[in-house]
Protein backbone atom coordinates (compact mmCIF):
# COMPACT_ATOMS: atom_id res chain seq x y z
CA UNK A 1 0.00 0.00 0.00
CA UNK A 2 1.32 3.49 -0.55
CA UNK A 3 2.12 5.80 1.92
CA UNK A 4 -0.01 9.05 1.60
CA UNK A 5 2.02 12.14 0.38
CA UNK A 6 2.23 15.03 -2.05
CA UNK A 7 3.46 13.12 -4.90
CA UNK A 8 0.25 10.60 -4.00
CA UNK A 9 -1.63 13.41 -4.38
CA UNK A 10 -0.16 15.03 -7.09
CA UNK A 11 -0.55 11.57 -9.12
CA UNK A 12 -4.70 11.42 -7.69
CA UNK A 13 -4.26 8.42 -6.76
CA UNK A 14 -6.92 8.81 -4.15
CA UNK A 15 -10.86 8.48 -4.28
CA UNK A 16 -12.72 11.03 -6.09
CA UNK A 17 -14.91 11.21 -3.22
CA UNK A 18 -12.26 12.38 -0.83
CA UNK A 19 -12.27 15.97 -0.20
CA UNK A 20 -9.10 17.39 -1.06
CA UNK A 21 -6.57 19.91 -0.84
CA UNK A 22 -7.05 21.57 -4.06
CA UNK A 23 -4.19 24.37 -3.82
CA UNK A 24 -0.48 24.27 -4.48
CA UNK A 25 0.27 23.59 -1.28
CA UNK A 26 4.29 23.18 -2.36
CA UNK A 27 4.56 27.36 -3.65
CA UNK A 28 3.35 28.40 -0.23
CA UNK A 29 5.34 29.78 2.73
CA UNK A 30 3.36 29.30 6.12
CA UNK A 31 1.37 32.28 7.37
CA UNK A 32 0.57 30.40 10.80
CA UNK A 33 2.62 29.44 13.59
CA UNK A 34 0.73 26.66 15.61
CA UNK A 35 2.23 25.26 18.76
CA UNK A 36 0.78 22.14 20.37
CA UNK A 37 0.51 20.60 17.24
CA UNK A 38 -1.61 17.35 18.24
CA UNK A 39 -5.27 15.72 17.48
CA UNK A 40 -7.00 18.74 18.44
CA UNK A 41 -5.29 21.33 16.22
CA UNK A 42 -5.10 18.96 13.27
CA UNK A 43 -9.63 18.41 13.09
CA UNK A 44 -10.26 21.71 14.27
CA UNK A 45 -7.96 25.39 13.54
CA UNK A 46 -6.12 23.50 10.48
CA UNK A 47 -9.45 22.35 9.05
CA UNK A 48 -10.63 26.24 9.12
CA UNK A 49 -7.21 27.39 7.56
CA UNK A 50 -7.53 24.58 4.88
CA UNK A 51 -11.20 25.66 4.26
CA UNK A 52 -9.30 29.68 3.49
CA UNK A 53 -6.23 27.97 1.56
CA UNK A 54 -8.86 26.51 -0.61
CA UNK A 55 -10.72 29.54 -1.14
CA UNK A 56 -7.83 30.98 -2.66
CA UNK A 57 -6.32 33.01 0.41
CA UNK A 58 -2.73 32.01 0.11
CA UNK A 59 -2.04 33.50 3.54
CA UNK A 60 -2.98 30.64 5.98
CA UNK A 61 -0.58 27.64 5.43
CA UNK A 62 0.69 26.41 9.09
CA UNK A 63 4.16 25.35 10.41
CA UNK A 64 2.74 23.22 12.91
CA UNK A 65 5.41 22.74 16.34
CA UNK A 66 5.13 20.21 18.48
CA UNK A 67 6.49 20.86 21.75
CA UNK A 68 7.90 17.70 23.30
CA UNK A 69 7.13 14.83 21.66
CA UNK A 70 8.77 13.83 17.90
CA UNK A 71 6.53 10.90 16.69
CA UNK A 72 3.82 13.13 15.65
CA UNK A 73 5.63 15.62 13.54
CA UNK A 74 8.24 13.18 12.51
CA UNK A 75 5.25 11.03 10.69
CA UNK A 76 3.54 14.61 9.84
CA UNK A 77 6.93 15.67 8.38
CA UNK A 78 7.02 12.27 6.19
CA UNK A 79 4.11 12.66 4.38
CA UNK A 80 4.52 16.14 3.52
CA UNK A 81 2.20 17.33 6.90
CA UNK A 82 -1.22 15.50 5.07
CA UNK A 83 -3.33 13.60 7.02
CA UNK A 84 -6.91 12.00 6.46
CA UNK A 85 -9.77 13.31 9.21
CA UNK A 86 -12.62 11.07 9.72
CA UNK A 87 -15.52 13.15 10.71
CA UNK A 88 -18.36 10.36 11.97
CA UNK A 89 -22.12 12.02 13.34
CA UNK A 90 -25.42 10.46 12.95
CA UNK A 91 -25.59 11.47 9.49
CA UNK A 92 -22.62 8.77 8.58
CA UNK A 93 -19.22 9.15 7.90
CA UNK A 94 -17.20 11.76 6.06
CA UNK A 95 -13.84 11.92 5.08
CA UNK A 96 -11.20 14.82 4.14
CA UNK A 97 -7.47 14.81 3.14
CA UNK A 98 -6.73 18.14 5.37
CA UNK A 99 -3.77 20.36 3.48
CA UNK A 100 -3.04 23.25 5.91
CA UNK A 101 -0.35 22.23 7.64
CA UNK A 102 2.97 22.42 5.37
CA UNK A 103 5.61 21.63 7.65
CA UNK A 104 6.53 20.68 11.38
CA UNK A 105 9.38 20.88 13.99
CA UNK A 106 9.30 20.04 17.62
CA UNK A 107 9.85 23.23 20.21
CA UNK A 108 12.29 20.96 22.72
CA UNK A 109 14.79 19.80 19.59
CA UNK A 110 14.53 22.84 17.48
CA UNK A 111 13.90 25.83 19.99
CA UNK A 112 15.93 27.91 17.31
CA UNK A 113 13.28 27.06 14.62
CA UNK A 114 10.41 28.02 16.44
CA UNK A 115 12.27 31.61 17.49
CA UNK A 116 13.05 31.89 13.48
CA UNK A 117 9.29 31.06 12.32
CA UNK A 118 7.78 33.96 15.08
CA UNK A 119 10.86 36.48 13.77
CA UNK A 120 9.69 35.05 9.54
CA UNK A 121 8.03 37.98 7.94
CA UNK A 122 5.38 36.11 5.96
CA UNK A 123 4.36 34.67 10.06
CA UNK A 124 1.27 36.65 10.73
CA UNK A 125 -0.63 34.39 13.34
CA UNK A 126 0.27 32.39 16.27
CA UNK A 127 -2.19 30.03 17.53
CA UNK A 128 -1.27 27.92 20.73
CA UNK A 129 -3.13 24.63 22.08
CA UNK A 130 -0.66 23.45 24.60
CA UNK A 131 -2.86 22.78 27.63
CA UNK A 132 -3.63 23.92 30.80
CA UNK A 133 -0.09 23.36 32.41
CA UNK A 134 1.71 25.16 29.80
CA UNK A 135 0.87 28.53 30.49
CA UNK A 136 3.99 29.25 32.65
CA UNK A 137 7.73 30.34 32.09
CA UNK A 138 8.95 27.94 29.61
CA UNK A 139 6.21 28.44 27.00
CA UNK A 140 6.25 32.17 27.83
CA UNK A 141 10.76 32.60 27.09
CA UNK A 142 10.04 30.79 24.03
CA UNK A 143 7.33 33.33 22.51
CA UNK A 144 9.34 36.30 24.14
CA UNK A 145 12.60 35.34 22.38
CA UNK A 146 10.66 34.82 19.22
CA UNK A 147 9.16 38.40 19.68
CA UNK A 148 12.30 39.79 20.40
CA UNK A 149 14.03 38.99 17.12
CA UNK A 150 10.56 39.87 15.12
CA UNK A 151 11.05 43.43 17.08
CA UNK A 152 14.75 43.20 16.45
CA UNK A 153 14.09 42.74 12.42
CA UNK A 154 11.79 45.89 12.48
CA UNK A 155 8.41 43.60 11.74
CA UNK A 156 5.31 44.12 12.53
CA UNK A 157 3.52 42.23 15.52
CA UNK A 158 1.42 39.08 15.34
CA UNK A 159 -2.15 37.81 16.28
CA UNK A 160 -1.70 35.85 19.19
CA UNK A 161 -4.40 33.59 19.27
CA UNK A 162 -4.96 31.00 22.70
CA UNK A 163 -7.53 28.10 21.92
CA UNK A 164 -6.81 26.29 24.98
CA UNK A 165 -9.62 25.87 27.42
CA UNK A 166 -8.11 28.67 29.68
CA UNK A 167 -11.08 31.08 30.92
CA UNK A 168 -10.25 34.68 29.51
CA UNK A 169 -7.21 32.21 27.58
CA UNK A 170 -5.85 35.25 25.42
CA UNK A 171 -5.66 37.87 28.49
CA UNK A 172 -3.69 35.37 30.25
CA UNK A 173 -1.64 34.91 27.52
CA UNK A 174 -0.81 38.51 26.91
CA UNK A 175 0.09 38.90 30.54
CA UNK A 176 2.10 35.98 30.47
CA UNK A 177 4.15 37.22 27.75
CA UNK A 178 4.34 41.09 29.02
CA UNK A 179 5.35 39.96 32.39
CA UNK A 180 7.87 38.16 30.88
CA UNK A 181 9.09 40.60 28.66
CA UNK A 182 9.23 43.55 30.83
CA UNK A 183 11.61 41.62 33.18
CA UNK A 184 13.90 41.84 30.13
CA UNK A 185 13.39 44.84 28.25
CA UNK A 186 10.37 47.15 29.04
CA UNK A 187 10.78 48.57 25.23
CA UNK A 188 10.21 45.25 24.12
CA UNK A 189 7.08 44.51 26.49
CA UNK A 190 5.78 47.72 25.05
CA UNK A 191 5.97 46.88 21.41
CA UNK A 192 4.53 43.47 22.54
CA UNK A 193 1.54 45.13 23.80
CA UNK A 194 1.23 48.22 21.08
CA UNK A 195 1.76 45.89 17.96
CA UNK A 196 0.61 41.97 19.60
CA UNK A 197 -2.94 41.31 19.22
CA UNK A 198 -3.87 38.65 21.82
CA UNK A 199 -8.02 37.65 21.43
CA UNK A 200 -9.89 35.24 23.93
CA UNK A 201 -11.44 32.63 22.13
CA UNK A 202 -13.02 29.81 22.46
CA UNK A 203 -12.53 26.32 20.64
CA UNK A 204 -15.03 23.30 20.44
CA UNK A 205 -14.85 20.42 18.56
CA UNK A 206 -14.44 16.73 20.39
CA UNK A 207 -11.63 15.15 19.44
CA UNK A 208 -10.13 11.76 21.14
CA UNK A 209 -6.35 10.65 20.56
CA UNK A 210 -5.85 8.86 17.49
CA UNK A 211 -5.89 5.04 17.17
CA UNK A 212 -4.47 2.53 14.90
CA UNK A 213 -8.71 2.00 14.60
CA UNK A 214 -8.63 5.57 12.40
CA UNK A 215 -5.15 4.81 10.71
CA UNK A 216 -7.07 1.03 9.28
CA UNK A 217 -10.46 2.87 8.44
CA UNK A 218 -8.57 5.25 6.67
CA UNK A 219 -6.40 2.75 4.60
CA UNK A 220 -9.55 1.21 4.11
CA UNK A 221 -11.46 4.37 2.24
CA UNK A 222 -8.18 6.05 0.92
CA UNK A 223 -6.52 2.94 0.02
CA UNK A 224 -3.27 4.57 1.21
CA UNK A 225 -1.52 4.21 4.67
CA UNK A 226 -1.87 7.31 6.54
CA UNK A 227 0.22 7.29 10.04
CA UNK A 228 -1.61 10.35 10.88
CA UNK A 229 -5.21 9.84 10.53
CA UNK A 230 -7.63 11.17 13.07
CA UNK A 231 -10.96 10.75 13.87
CA UNK A 232 -13.77 13.52 15.28
CA UNK A 233 -17.36 14.80 14.82
CA UNK A 234 -19.38 16.97 12.08
CA UNK A 235 -19.83 19.86 15.47
CA UNK A 236 -16.86 22.29 15.58
CA UNK A 237 -17.53 26.01 16.84
CA UNK A 238 -14.61 28.85 16.83
CA UNK A 239 -15.80 31.66 18.88
CA UNK A 240 -13.02 34.57 18.52
CA UNK A 241 -12.79 38.16 19.73
CA UNK A 242 -13.17 40.99 17.28
CA UNK A 243 -9.23 42.11 17.95
CA UNK A 244 -6.71 41.06 15.38
CA UNK A 245 -3.27 43.27 13.97
CA UNK A 246 -4.94 43.01 10.88
CA UNK A 247 -8.57 43.78 11.19
CA UNK A 248 -9.94 42.63 7.69
CA UNK A 249 -8.70 38.71 9.36
CA UNK A 250 -12.73 39.41 11.32
CA UNK A 251 -14.05 38.72 7.68
CA UNK A 252 -11.44 36.40 6.31
CA UNK A 253 -12.37 33.77 9.64
CA UNK A 254 -15.99 34.20 9.68
CA UNK A 255 -16.40 33.41 5.70
CA UNK A 256 -14.88 29.65 7.02
CA UNK A 257 -17.92 29.67 9.82
CA UNK A 258 -15.60 30.94 12.49
CA UNK A 259 -18.01 33.48 14.98
CA UNK A 260 -16.40 36.86 15.54
CA UNK A 261 -17.85 38.60 18.59
CA UNK A 262 -16.84 41.07 20.83
CA UNK A 263 -17.34 39.86 23.97
CA UNK A 264 -16.42 35.53 24.14
CA UNK A 265 -16.99 35.46 28.05
CA UNK A 266 -20.57 33.84 27.35
CA UNK A 267 -19.41 31.14 24.96
CA UNK A 268 -16.29 30.40 26.65
CA UNK A 269 -18.21 29.92 30.38
CA UNK A 270 -20.38 28.04 28.66
CA UNK A 271 -18.62 25.76 26.88
CA UNK A 272 -16.13 25.24 29.60
CA UNK A 273 -18.72 24.96 32.48
CA UNK A 274 -21.33 22.49 30.85
CA UNK A 275 -18.89 20.49 27.93
CA UNK A 276 -16.03 20.77 29.71
CA UNK A 277 -17.41 20.35 33.41
CA UNK A 278 -19.59 17.17 32.38
CA UNK A 279 -16.47 15.96 30.69
CA UNK A 280 -14.49 15.96 33.98
CA UNK A 281 -17.58 14.05 35.84
CA UNK A 282 -18.08 12.27 33.35
CA UNK A 283 -14.44 11.02 32.98
CA UNK A 284 -14.03 10.53 36.86
CA UNK A 285 -17.15 8.07 37.11
CA UNK A 286 -16.02 6.02 34.01
CA UNK A 287 -12.43 5.52 35.32
CA UNK A 288 -13.84 4.58 38.74
CA UNK A 289 -16.38 2.08 37.19
CA UNK A 290 -14.33 0.89 34.19
CA UNK A 291 -16.59 1.90 31.94
CA UNK A 292 -13.63 2.91 28.60
CA UNK A 293 -15.32 5.91 27.05
CA UNK A 294 -17.88 8.46 26.93
CA UNK A 295 -20.51 7.29 25.40
CA UNK A 296 -20.19 3.83 27.05
CA UNK A 297 -20.86 6.36 30.17
CA UNK A 298 -24.08 8.31 28.78
CA UNK A 299 -25.18 4.78 28.14
CA UNK A 300 -25.75 4.72 31.81
CA UNK A 301 -29.14 5.97 32.65
CA UNK A 302 -28.08 7.50 35.98
CA UNK A 303 -24.87 8.51 34.70
CA UNK A 304 -26.43 10.63 31.61
CA UNK A 305 -29.56 11.24 33.87
CA UNK A 306 -26.56 12.96 36.55
CA UNK A 307 -25.27 15.29 33.60
CA UNK A 308 -28.29 16.24 32.14
CA UNK A 309 -29.02 17.69 36.21
CA UNK A 310 -25.77 18.97 36.37
CA UNK A 311 -26.19 20.95 33.39
CA UNK A 312 -29.84 22.04 33.49
CA UNK A 313 -30.31 22.58 37.68
CA UNK A 314 -26.71 23.48 38.47
CA UNK A 315 -24.55 25.16 35.76
CA UNK A 316 -26.94 26.78 33.60
CA UNK A 317 -28.80 29.18 35.78
CA UNK A 318 -25.12 31.09 35.70
CA UNK A 319 -24.50 31.38 32.53
CA UNK A 320 -26.00 33.71 29.50
CA UNK A 321 -25.02 31.59 26.32
CA UNK A 322 -28.79 32.05 24.45
CA UNK A 323 -30.15 28.87 23.67
CA UNK A 324 -29.08 26.73 26.50
CA UNK A 325 -31.53 23.80 26.63
CA UNK A 326 -30.35 23.20 22.83
CA UNK A 327 -27.27 23.08 23.50
CA UNK A 328 -27.20 21.15 26.61
CA UNK A 329 -29.52 18.74 24.37
CA UNK A 330 -26.72 18.49 21.58
CA UNK A 331 -23.87 18.00 24.14
CA UNK A 332 -25.59 15.33 25.44
CA UNK A 333 -25.79 13.44 21.75
CA UNK A 334 -22.41 14.70 20.78
CA UNK A 335 -21.41 12.46 24.17
CA UNK A 336 -23.20 9.60 23.39
CA UNK A 337 -21.68 9.55 19.46
CA UNK A 338 -20.60 5.79 19.01
CA UNK A 339 -17.89 6.73 16.73
CA UNK A 340 -15.75 9.02 18.87
CA UNK A 341 -15.04 6.13 21.40
CA UNK A 342 -13.46 8.83 23.21
CA UNK A 343 -11.56 7.48 26.30
CA UNK A 344 -12.02 8.41 29.96
CA UNK A 345 -9.10 8.41 31.13
CA UNK A 346 -7.44 10.89 28.18
CA UNK A 347 -10.25 12.96 30.12
CA UNK A 348 -9.70 12.34 33.16
CA UNK A 349 -5.88 13.47 32.74
CA UNK A 350 -4.65 16.73 34.42
CA UNK A 351 -8.13 16.82 36.47
CA UNK A 352 -6.52 19.10 38.78
CA UNK A 353 -5.81 22.08 36.54
CA UNK A 354 -9.54 21.13 34.68
CA UNK A 355 -11.42 21.40 37.75
CA UNK A 356 -10.71 24.92 38.97
CA UNK A 357 -11.65 26.00 35.43
CA UNK A 358 -14.57 23.69 35.39
CA UNK A 359 -16.48 23.35 38.35
CA UNK A 360 -15.14 25.97 40.69
CA UNK A 361 -17.21 29.06 39.46
CA UNK A 362 -20.48 27.34 39.46
CA UNK A 363 -19.50 26.24 43.12
CA UNK A 364 -18.23 29.68 43.93
CA UNK A 365 -21.17 31.30 43.14
CA UNK A 366 -24.08 29.15 43.90
CA UNK A 367 -22.38 28.09 47.34
CA UNK A 368 -22.32 32.03 48.09
CA UNK A 369 -25.78 32.14 47.06
CA UNK A 370 -27.01 29.20 49.44
CA UNK A 371 -28.06 27.33 45.98
CA UNK A 372 -27.64 23.58 45.66
CA UNK A 373 -23.91 22.20 44.94
CA UNK A 374 -24.83 18.52 45.30
CA UNK A 375 -24.30 17.21 41.73
CA UNK A 376 -20.49 18.84 42.34
CA UNK A 377 -20.22 17.53 46.01
CA UNK A 378 -20.77 14.29 44.28
CA UNK A 379 -18.35 14.84 41.40
CA UNK A 380 -15.77 15.83 44.01
CA UNK A 381 -16.16 12.48 45.89
CA UNK A 382 -15.75 10.93 42.79
CA UNK A 383 -12.53 12.35 41.88
CA UNK A 384 -11.53 11.58 45.53
CA UNK A 385 -12.19 7.86 44.87
CA UNK A 386 -10.58 8.60 41.28
CA UNK A 387 -7.58 9.19 43.18
CA UNK A 388 -6.83 5.58 44.05
CA UNK A 389 -6.05 4.74 40.99
CA UNK A 390 -8.06 1.57 41.25
CA UNK A 391 -11.25 0.86 39.45
CA UNK A 392 -14.26 -0.94 41.10
CA UNK A 393 -13.10 -3.50 39.45
CA UNK A 394 -9.46 -3.63 41.25
CA UNK A 395 -8.02 -3.01 38.22
CA UNK A 396 -5.16 -0.59 38.40
CA UNK A 397 -5.24 2.44 36.07
CA UNK A 398 -2.33 5.50 35.74
CA UNK A 399 -2.95 9.57 36.94
CA UNK A 400 -1.32 11.24 34.45
CA UNK A 401 -1.91 14.72 36.14
CA UNK A 402 1.17 17.13 37.55
CA UNK A 403 -0.13 16.20 41.21
CA UNK A 404 -1.41 13.19 40.80
CA UNK A 405 1.70 11.21 42.87
CA UNK A 406 1.07 13.66 45.48
CA UNK A 407 -2.32 13.62 45.41
CA UNK A 408 -2.80 9.49 44.96
CA UNK A 409 -0.85 9.19 48.27
CA UNK A 410 -3.19 11.58 49.72
CA UNK A 411 -6.26 9.76 48.91
CA UNK A 412 -3.98 6.37 49.71
CA UNK A 413 -2.96 7.43 53.38
CA UNK A 414 -6.81 7.82 54.26
CA UNK A 415 -8.54 5.07 52.08
CA UNK A 416 -11.62 4.08 53.79
CA UNK A 417 -11.85 7.35 55.91
CA UNK A 418 -14.42 9.82 54.49
CA UNK A 419 -13.82 12.90 56.35
CA UNK A 420 -10.27 12.30 56.63
CA UNK A 421 -10.06 11.79 52.96
CA UNK A 422 -12.22 15.07 52.29
CA UNK A 423 -10.17 17.23 55.07
CA UNK A 424 -7.03 16.54 53.24
CA UNK A 425 -8.30 16.63 49.56
CA UNK A 426 -10.14 19.60 49.91
CA UNK A 427 -7.19 21.80 51.52
CA UNK A 428 -5.55 22.05 47.88
CA UNK A 429 -5.94 25.62 47.23
CA UNK A 430 -4.54 25.74 44.22
CA UNK A 431 -7.83 23.09 43.02
CA UNK A 432 -10.39 24.05 45.57
CA UNK A 433 -9.48 27.55 46.65
CA UNK A 434 -9.37 28.64 50.10
CA UNK A 435 -12.70 29.47 51.26
CA UNK A 436 -14.20 25.92 50.32
CA UNK A 437 -12.55 24.34 52.97
CA UNK A 438 -14.57 26.52 55.67
CA UNK A 439 -17.78 26.14 54.49
CA UNK A 440 -19.56 23.28 56.38
CA UNK A 441 -22.40 22.36 54.03
CA UNK A 442 -19.50 21.73 51.43
CA UNK A 443 -17.40 19.29 53.49
CA UNK A 444 -20.27 17.84 54.49
CA UNK A 445 -21.67 16.73 51.64
CA UNK A 446 -18.67 15.69 49.85
CA UNK A 447 -17.69 13.62 52.79
CA UNK A 448 -21.07 11.90 52.64
CA UNK A 449 -20.85 11.61 48.63
CA UNK A 450 -17.54 9.48 49.29
CA UNK A 451 -18.35 7.54 52.39
CA UNK A 452 -22.18 6.31 50.41
CA UNK A 453 -19.62 6.00 46.91
CA UNK A 454 -16.98 3.46 49.40
CA UNK A 455 -19.79 1.73 51.11
CA UNK A 456 -21.92 1.13 48.06
CA UNK A 457 -20.06 1.42 45.07
CA UNK A 458 -20.09 4.04 42.43
CA UNK A 459 -23.46 2.69 40.61
CA UNK A 460 -25.48 2.42 43.96
CA UNK A 461 -24.13 5.50 45.11
CA UNK A 462 -25.26 7.30 41.97
CA UNK A 463 -28.79 5.38 42.30
CA UNK A 464 -29.18 6.79 45.45
CA UNK A 465 -28.25 9.99 44.66
CA UNK A 466 -31.04 10.20 41.83
CA UNK A 467 -33.65 8.70 44.01
CA UNK A 468 -32.84 11.00 46.62
CA UNK A 469 -33.39 14.32 44.32
CA UNK A 470 -36.63 12.51 43.33
CA UNK A 471 -37.89 12.14 46.47
CA UNK A 472 -36.82 16.06 47.43
CA UNK A 473 -38.37 17.41 44.26
CA UNK A 474 -42.16 15.22 45.38
CA UNK A 475 -41.89 17.12 48.68
CA UNK A 476 -41.12 20.97 47.44
CA UNK A 477 -44.12 20.08 45.02
CA UNK A 478 -46.19 19.16 47.91
CA UNK A 479 -46.90 15.40 46.33
CA UNK A 480 -45.70 12.82 48.89
C1 LIG B 1 -11.90 17.39 27.09
C2 LIG B 1 -11.67 18.38 25.93
O1 LIG B 1 -9.86 16.26 27.32
C3 LIG B 1 -10.63 17.07 27.84
O2 LIG B 1 -10.42 17.57 28.93
O3 LIG B 1 -12.86 17.90 27.95
O4 LIG B 1 -10.53 18.07 25.21
C4 LIG B 1 -12.89 18.46 25.01
O5 LIG B 1 -13.05 17.26 24.29
C5 LIG B 1 -12.77 19.60 24.04
O6 LIG B 1 -12.56 20.80 24.76
C6 LIG B 1 -14.02 19.71 23.17
O7 LIG B 1 -14.04 20.91 22.49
Amino acid sequence: MRALSQTVLDDRAVPPSLHLPDYPRSALVPGVLHLGLGAFHRAHQAVVFDALLQAGDTRWGVLGVAMRSTELADALARQDGLYTLQIASAEGRRWQLVGAVLDTCVAAREPDRVTAAIAAPATRWLTLTVTEKAYGPVLAAQLVAGLAARHAAGLGGLTIASCDNLSGNGGKLRQLCLDTAAALDTVLAQWIESHCAFPDSMVDRIVPAATAQHREDAARMTGLDDACALGTEAFWEWVIERHFVDPADGAALAAAGVQVVEDVRPFEEAKLRMLNGSHTAIALMGAVMGLPTVADCVANADIRWFVHHLMTDIVMPQLQRPGLPAYRDALLARFANPDLRHKVHQIASDSSLKIPLRWLPTLQTRLAAGADVEPLAFGAAVWMRYLLAEDEQGQPYAISDPAGERLQAIARRHRGDAPATVAALLRQPAIWGEALLANPRWVSSVGFWLERIQALGLGAALAQFKAGHATHLNTEHGNT
